[in-house]
């Protein structure tokens, strides 16, 4: 009886430690933790004030009307690149936003090109290109061959399209929301 009663405190003692193992190892795989921690030391994210936030990334229209080339270069000079698009939430925030910092559906550059090797798609800040919101038959890659930059707002239309990239159009730039401390 007595080496029965000792057996059963092992095993409960042993499914205890267990439990303790398998909580103190759960957290630590989860995203909750972090973000927790993140709180505690005060961190938090947040977009500059000129900037426009959607999900975990910052927005801002240029009205200079450049080659795309350049316009990639006013954006990289803010620490941020003209704009990839990942989804059609994001798609049409960026509609909506150029509508209402420009009162209408200007067409701007975003971030896909083809320059470096035709028909294959890349966006300028190195994420994967994944789009799939063009116009009706493009990319065409008309003109003489020579479209191998994205524009949206094609005519104000809800039109992406492929266009030489040396055409001088406004454009949108994006980069990931920035850290900062919070004073709470
Ligand atoms: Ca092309
Ligand atoms: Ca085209």
């Amino acid at each position: 009886m007595i080496v029965f009663s000792f057996i059963s405190i092992l095993l409960l003692a042993a499914t205890h430690l267990s439990i303790e193992a398998f909580s103190a190892e759960t957290p630590r795989r989860s995203e909750g933790k972090d973000s927790a921690e993140r709180q505690r030391n005060g961190y938090c994210l947040m977009c500059p004030p000129d900037w426009i936030q959607f999900e975990r990334n910052c927005y801002k229209f240029n009205f200079s009307r450049l080659d795309w080339a350049d316009s990639e270069r006013a954006c990289t000079g803010i620490g941020a690149n003209l704009a990839s698009v990942h989804t059609k939430e994001e798609y049409d925030f960026l509609r909506d936003t150029i509508h209402q910092v420009t009162g209408q559906h200007t067409t701007a550059w975003l971030g896909g090109y083809d320059a470096t090797k035709e028909g294959v798609w890349l966006w300028s800040d190195g994420s994967h290109f994944d789009f799939r919101y063009w116009g009706p038959g493009e990319p065409n890659n008309v003109e003489k061959g020579t479209e191998h930059c994205m524009q949206m707002n094609f005519r104000g239309l809800n039109y992406v399209n492929d266009i030489p990239c040396n055409f001088l159009l406004a454009s949108i730039c994006k980069k990931r929301m920035e850290q900062c401390v919070c004073f709470r």
